[in-house]
């Protein structure tokens, strides 16, 4: 598979430390900051801190351990928010747009946790 990585978008710019960002986490892994339109009483993007254009790039060529800690950033984020269901607390919504019919702006794989309000049904 073929993947070509945009150094100049918006989030490795952020990465660079380029373009301000209102950081919620740091890991060795992964970088979480606020959206900056925010569709939710809670919208925190969490990023991979390696190169990778979408999903699909990341769960192809990305490290073991570079996903584990991508993904546990994910579940530190949420509890740091109040919005983990394992804490009995009210929960949320991941969203990763891939590609054109995902609707992907951001060449940068990154997550959307949205929360603190009831968010309906949605699946398209
Ligand atoms: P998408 O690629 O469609 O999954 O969404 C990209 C998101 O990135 C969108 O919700 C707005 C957000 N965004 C775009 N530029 C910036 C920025 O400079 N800073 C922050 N914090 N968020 C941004």
């Amino acid at each position: 598979m073929a993947y070509t990585y945009d150094d100049q978008n918006v989030f490795a710019k952020i990465l660079r430390g380029e373009i301000p960002n209102d950081t919620v986490l740091e890991s060795e892994y992964a970088l979480a900051f606020r959206d900056i339109t925010p569709q939710a009483p809670t919208h925190v993007l969490v990023i991979p801190k390696g190169a990778y254009v979408n999903a699909d790039h990341f769960a192809n060529e990305a490290t073991d351990a570079e996903i584990i800690g991508y993904v546990r950033a994910i579940g530190q984020v949420c509890k740091l928010m109040g919005i983990a269901p394992g804490d009995g607390q009210d929960g949320y919504r991941t969203i990763a747009n891939s590609g054109a019919h995902g609707v992907q702006e951001v060449p940068h794989y990154h997550t959307h946790i949205l929360g603190g309000r009831p968010l309906g049904r949605m699946l398209g």
